[in-house]
């Protein structure tokens, strides 16, 4: 990437909480990573309370050789340094998401579980996933949908959702007139195959049915960087941030928070 491209990659990614890179994947590695998916979804049984998600399959790096190569994947590693984010590390393995044809659509949420850390608003990303579709996305087999900026700013959707996966939204049903809603300021992030896909962990997104006959894949990696100020960061540090107290423990919650305002 040029260095305006990963700057604005960077801003982004800090204004509304996703940005994605064309062309990290090679033909031949995106060839393998389906192969791979696909046996390691055909060894699997979802369990029935994940149905929004599809297989929801977890596998480790550590375990697995091709899995391994995807979390060290150089061209991502490059990418992510270019934009600032070198010292984001992948908790060491991953998720794979489907959606066969038909299957519903993925309730809206978000994934930041310390609501009552400070750290929760960071005018930077701290947690972000690293997700990689196995074929193009489009608003017909599932794509991905963001409402931006919703990982700094409350808005109406937050008070009214059930707070996500295990912790209820798994159990909503499909016409759940709010967790399927249409929102006005809702993005479809339609990527090609070979993308790579980030977005911080408190962006409000969901995923659209898939309408095709084709299964659409997903291999997702959750990065975390240290509780540190990024070496990039130029602008204020928020006083909660910076009077944070490291040596506390704070209890993990999904539901935002004080940390969380409009
Ligand atoms: O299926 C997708 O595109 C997103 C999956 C997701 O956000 C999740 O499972 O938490
Ligand atoms: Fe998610």
């Amino acid at each position: 990437m040029k260095p305006e491209a990963a700057l604005a990659k960077r801003e982004q990614m800090l204004h509304e909480g996703y940005c994605f890179v064309e062309g990290i994947l090679t033909e031949d590695f995106l060839q393998e990573l389906r192969e791979e998916s696909e046996r390691l979804i055909a060894a699997h049984e979802p369990p029935p309370d994940v149905k929004y998600q599809g297989q929801h399959v977890n596998v480790r790096g550590e375990d697995n050789d091709v899995i391994q190569r995807l979390l060290g994947w150089a061209p991502t590693r490059r990418a992510l340094e270019e934009m600032g984010f070198g010292d984001f590390e992948s908790t060491g393995g991953i998720i794979i998401l489907t959606k066969d044809p038909d299957e519903p659509a993925l309730y809206w949420h978000q994934d930041w579980m310390e609501w009552n850390d400070p750290l929760s608003c960071t005018p930077w990303p701290q947690k972000m996933f690293v997700s990689y579709y196995l074929s193009d996305t489009t608003i017909e087999n599932g794509c991905l949908k963001v409402i931006p900026g919703t990982h700094h700013k409350r808005i109406d959707l937050h008070d009214q959702l059930v707070p996500a996966h295990e912790q209820g939204a798994r159990h909503v049903e499909e016409d759940h007139p709010i967790m399927f809603s249409d929102h006005p300021h809702e993005v479809d992030v339609c990527v090609p195959a070979r993308a790579v896909v980030l977005a911080d962990a408190r962006l409000l997104h969901s995923a659209r049915r898939n309408l095709t006959d084709q299964r659409r894949t997903l291999i997702l990696a959750w990065h975390k960087r240290p509780d540190t100020v990024p070496a990039y960061w130029e602008g204020e540090i928020p006083e909660v941030i910076a009077n944070r107290d490291a040596n506390r423990e704070y209890s993990s919650s999904r539901i935002p928070g004080e940390y969380l305002t409009g």
